[in-house]
């Protein structure tokens, strides 16, 4: 008997997510990310010969350097996502302002926040890419969404997760019930149960942060990312350090076999680097989900209201005894300083 997992949406027929919008609304908005995905995966295996590679000369809200990926990426998701209704409003790292598509005879009761190409560095040399998605719920959809509405804790998400364009195209989210990977078959066109139920060990052998900016860090962050490098093989230390340029190609990995992530505040710039509403956020859902921790190394990333769109964290995630070492060596310096 041919072996045929799960397509996606078999898998969420047969575990209907919590829907707002009357029954398979949820599964409906997901599909049309799972189409975003498909889009994008089939963009990036020949990007260096579509002429896609490469910067547009523009700079984005962030001030960084938009990658023609970068745009192309976010086109695709605002495209898709504009159709049938399936978002009310859209806010992305690539766009200063969201995206509001709901109208008074077009109302939908979910909003998606996304990194449509996270570890735009890689882009142009063939490296991990990834994109990130939060679903949030607009709660009075008599009214239509505005910016505020998109300014919700961490744990009001409705689901959670992100692709990850590697050797293969996985989707790898969360409704709140468990995580599960997907990988696409391009051949079928179909996402295939492939990780049923990810669960991160509770500790890893491998950490992955940008220790070129080692100098910059607090004493306390410094004391720990040496720590990891201190042979005690009791605690299974040294660490490896595997650092890919991808905040998804890097959780990915720790989701599957431990260890943790930092992107940690700096002295001159406590915030850190990473968003909290489309990066930090739907991260720390899918790695709590699977039994995992998500901190600024002080405070549970999901529980920070948020104050603006573009919001910046710092973002400590991964096992949760090594996601707890990492706090207390922070706090300590939180204390000193
Ligand atoms: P870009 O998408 O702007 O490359 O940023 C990627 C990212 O948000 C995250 O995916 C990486 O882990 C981290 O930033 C890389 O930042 P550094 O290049 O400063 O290490």
């Amino acid at each position: 008997m041919a072996h045929h997992p799960l397509t996606v949406e078999q898998f969420l027929m047969a575990n209907p997510p919590a829907s707002l919008g009357g029954a398979g609304s949820l599964t409906n908005l997901l599909s049309a990310i799972g189409l975003v995905g498909k889009t994008l995966a089939r963009d990036l295996r020949i990007a260096g010969l579509l002429n896609m590679l490469g910067v547009t000369g523009d700079t984005n809200v962030q001030g960084e350097s938009v990658k023609k990926l970068d745009q192309i990426a976010n086109e695709t998701f605002v495209e898709v996502l504009q159709r049938d209704g399936v978002a009310g409003a859209l806010a992305s790292e690539e766009m200063e302002k969201p995206v509001f598509v709901a109208s008074p005879g077009r109302p939908s009761p979910y909003m998606v926040l996304f990194d449509p190409l996270d570890g735009s560095s890689n882009t142009d040399v063939n490296m991990p890419l990834g994109s990130i998605f939060s679903i949030v719920a607009h709660k009075n959809v008599d009214q239509l969404p505005g910016d505020n509405d998109l300014l919700q804790k961490g744990t009001d998400q409705l689901a959670a997760g992100y692709f990850l364009f590697g050797p293969s195209t996985m989707l790898v989210f969360t409704t709140g019930k468990g995580v599960y990977g997907f990988t696409l078959d391009p051949n079928v066109g179909e996402y295939q149960l492939s990780h049923p139920g990810i669960k991160i060990p509770s500790r890893g052998k491998v950490y992955a942060v940008n220790e070129g900016n080692y100098q910059k860090w607090p004493d306390g962050t410094k004391r720990y990312i040496d720590s990891l490098k201190q042979s005690d093989h009791a605690a299974g230390r040294p660490y490896s350090g595997r650092y890919s340029g991808c905040l998804v190609a890097d959780v990915h990995r720790l989701l599957l076999g431990g260890g943790i992530y930092l992107y940690p505040g700096e002295v001159n710039k406590p915030e850190g680097k990473l968003r909290l509403l489309y990066e930090a956020n739907p991260m720390a859902m899918v790695v709590e989900q699977a039994g995992g921790r998500a901190s600024t190394g002080t405070v549970r990333i999901l529980d920070i209201e948020p104050k603006k769109l573009h919001q910046r964290v710092p973002l400590i995630i991964g096992s949760t005894d090594d996601v707890r070492d990492a706090e207390r060596y922070l706090q300590a310096t939180a204390v000193c300083s």
